[in-house]
């Protein structure tokens, strides 16, 4: 499980990919366009010519002109740019889409108007969170996302993952909690009506060995102790 990269370091990895190659042919193209300002400065005056001359001009020399030369160069340049930005993504993308591990830690997520309520099982029963969840740090989660009643969407801006609660659809994302106990929030990611901006809910991540040697005890262990982890943060 130790091999697996955790969701937000795609992300950044994506992230830092976009911004070179945007910093890039934005830095390459102002300096061209500063070039062209001065080394095809018109002598003319622009009395010379009528704006409706002007028009038709450029709109000739658009759909007459073959690509050549420089063109064909830039038109090559910016195909392959595009060419390697998809196929880096679409590599990135499926990684997210697909649950790296079997034994990826499943916590059911409902959304409600206006909330988030959780639900774990442990051994055979089901123990329930409402505005919380606790998870162990350092480990591959996988959250099993619906609603009970309009389209909300899951997600924490430290996962750099989201995913759509939908009544009836039980849909799947996965992470990997920081290597490090650490709390941050949950958001709902979908117009849902007017609480939206307040549905919420604390991601509370704890020491992994602490946290299963709860989960193993049983149920009733298990909710006593993440209701304790939960009362530090109220
Ligand atoms: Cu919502």
């Amino acid at each position: 499980m130790n091999d697996i990269i955790p969701t937000y370091d795609v992300w950044w990895s994506l992230f830092k990919l976009f911004t070179t190659v945007g910093l890039v042919i934005a830095g390459g193209v102002t300096l061209f366009y500063i070039y062209t300002l001065f080394r095809y400065k018109s002598d003319t005056t622009p009395e010379d010519v009528s704006l409706r001359e002007a028009a038709t001009g450029i709109r000739r020399i658009l759909i007459e002109t073959k690509p050549r030369g420089v063109t064909r160069v830039i038109l090559l340049l910016t195909g392959v740019v595009v060419f390697t930005l998809i196929v880096t993504t679409i590599d990135e993308t499926i990684y997210l889409e697909y649950t790296p591990t079997e034994d990826a830690f499943p916590v059911w997520v409902t959304g409600f108007q206006f909330g988030w309520e959780f639900e774990y099982e442990v051994d055979g029963e089901t123990v329930k969170t409402v505005g919380y969840v606790v998870l162990p740090a350092d480990t591959v989660i996988e959250f099993k996302v619906t609603s009970r009643d309009v389209f909300h969407t899951f997600g924490a801006a430290e996962f750099k993952v989201k995913v759509d609660a939908i009544p009836g659809i039980l849909n799947t994302m996965w992470t990997k909690t920081p290597p490090e106990p650490s709390v941050f929030t949950a958001y709902c990611y979908e117009l849902c009506g007017v609480g939206h901006s307040f549905m919420t809910a604390k991601v509370i991540v704890v020491d992994k060995d602490e946290f299963f040697q709860a989960y193993n005890a049983g149920p009733e262990k298990f909710k006593a102790y993440i209701e304790e982890v939960a009362a530090k943060y109220r």
